[in-house]
């Protein structure tokens, strides 16, 4: 028999781990709901089925008939709010939200909300470990992995640090965090968002309903925000007086907190200028939560980053190998050129599923650093024709042999970054599988 509607007062929409985090939570309050999704095989049908056999699931959506009756539409970040049986039900004047907006409604304690193009996950971390050296009980997920409504399990914490992503904004409406913090802007996903002030605009949701917020006034995007709550700007390069910047000073830069110099970037565990930034907004985010200054500084000082964010994973012949594989977009990789080759040069492996990006940026910064780039993947050609003018190209078919080809490319005393500026999903399961497959062949790579 083929069901062509659902019968139950709420959807959830999509099964992957959101859509499974929002079952469990319906469940648990008791609410009458049904799943769709428009994947044959859905990751987490297994689960579902294995939890709730009663519940009904329809795979292989494809018609905006399915909605049925229903009320409440909890829509998956990775389905669009322009899918058509998203419009369908909001022509019919359902609810449509997506789990941070559950978690909203239901969440007791104060939330910190941070998101940016990137460094989210990074943050999010740098101030998870700072409150929790304060003593702090402390819960952090969404974006970053652990769906937000699964943190809601076993009672309240005393704070959540989330990681919200331009997806999950897009259908959140009365999250109202203690502090909000957006890192900064820049392209991504436009495969899914039609202009830049359409991507903005649904970043700018983060702050909505919040207490206070954490803006980057190196961009000037975020520097012409005025939203309607205490804003503390942090800035790499001291725009008008923001209260936290980076200061120089003969060979020295000092991270400025409130005014007051507190550390030398060169204290951080972590390298780069971005990163510089990330410490900055961990560090104006628990301010907010009047953290001491010293618990900040002997936090950051031992933070040593997270995995596949600019780790150096080997050093052979002289050569540093890096692995930012983290690395999904045009802004991140320019980021980690920027950190990796301050002084030195190398060969930057890059490419996979370029989510419609203009590469462009990304042949400006490579000048004078990088002597060849090795490209895999999807959209290698497309990235070609964009760098060749700038730079060597070479192509591989896989990751063993983009690593054979940088190799003997490579310098003693120069580095090998991979920061691909473009998503993994077509040649591996995710980021951090694609961080494995390089340290695999860079462990098996040997220099002639
Ligand atoms: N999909 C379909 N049909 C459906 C439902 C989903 O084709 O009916 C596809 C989506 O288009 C997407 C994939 O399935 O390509 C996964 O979508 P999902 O909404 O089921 O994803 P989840 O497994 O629930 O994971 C999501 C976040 N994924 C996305 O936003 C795409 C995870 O972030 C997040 O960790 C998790 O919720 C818990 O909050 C990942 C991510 O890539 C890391 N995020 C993007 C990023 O960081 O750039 C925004
Ligand atoms: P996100 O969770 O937003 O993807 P991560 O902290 O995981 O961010 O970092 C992903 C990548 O983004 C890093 O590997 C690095 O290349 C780059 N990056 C990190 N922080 C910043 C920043 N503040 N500005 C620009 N790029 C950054």
């Amino acid at each position: 028999m083929t069901i062509d509607s659902v019968d139950a007062e709420y959807i959830v929409f999509g099964l992957g781990k959101t859509g499974l985090s929002c079952a469990h939570f319906l469940s648990q309050r008791g609410v009458d709901f049904a799943v769709i999704d428009t994947r044959n095989e859905p990751p987490e049908y297994a689960n579902l089925t294995k939890s709730f056999a009663d519940v009904m699931v329809i795979t292989g959506v494809t018609s905006p008939a399915v909605i049925g009756d229903c009320t409440y539409l909890v829509l998956s970040p990775g389905i669009s709010r322009d899918h058509p049986v998203v419009v369908a039900a909001l022509a019919l004047w359902f609810e449509v939200s997506g789990d941070i907006g559950l978690f909203a409604r239901h969440v007791q304690a104060p939330v910190i909300a941070v998101t940016g193009s990137n460094g989210k996950s990074t943050v999010v971390t740098m101030v998870s470990e700072i409150l929790s050296g304060a003593g702090f009980d402390v819960r952090s997920g969404g974006n970053l992995g652990t769906p937000a409504l699964n943190l809601l399990d076993n009672g309240e914490p005393d704070c959540y640090v989330l990681e919200v992503s331009s997806f999950q904004l897009e259908s959140t409406e009365s999250l109202a965090p203690v502090v909000a913090c957006i890192l900064n802007v820049s392209p991504d996903h436009m495969d899914r968002y039609s202009t830049m002030s359409s991507y903005l605009a649904a970043k700018m949701r983060i702050y909505k309903h919040a207490d206070s917020v954490v803006l980057n006034a190196d961009d000037g995007l975020l520097r012409e925000l005025r939203p309607h709550c205490k804003i503390a700007h942090i800035s790499s390069c001291a725009h008008g007086a923001a209260p936290y910047r980076i200061e120089q000073d003969d060979g020295d830069r000092w991270l400025v907190a409130a005014g007051e110099r507190f550390m030398r970037t060169d204290e951080l565990a972590v390298h780069g200028e971005h990163n510089w930034m990330n410490a900055l907004a961990a560090v104006a985010i628990t301010d907010k939560l009047s953290v001491p200054r010293a618990l900040q500084e002997r936090i950051l000082a031992a933070f040593h980053g997270l995995t596949h964010r600019c780790q150096t994973i080997a050093s052979k012949l002289g050569v540093e190998w890096i692995d930012d594989s983290k690395g999904t977009n045009v802004g991140a990789t320019c980021a980690a050129i920027g950190g990796v080759f301050s002084g030195r040069q190398g060969v930057l492996i890059a490419g996979g599923q370029g989510k419609g990006a203009d590469f462009n940026t990304l042949a400006t910064i490579i000048d004078g650093r990088i002597h060849d780039v090795v490209l895999i993947g999807q959209d290698a050609g497309e990235i070609a024709a964009t760098l060749d003018r700038h730079v060597d190209v070479h192509f591989a078919l896989d990751m063993r042999s983009a690593v054979s080809t940088a190799g003997l490319l490579a310098r003693p005393g120069e580095a090998v970054l991979l920061s691909p500026a473009c998503a993994s999903f077509d040649m591996f399961e995710d980021f951090a599988a694609r961080g494995r497959a390089f340290a695999d062949a860079v462990e098996e790579f040997s220099p002639p």
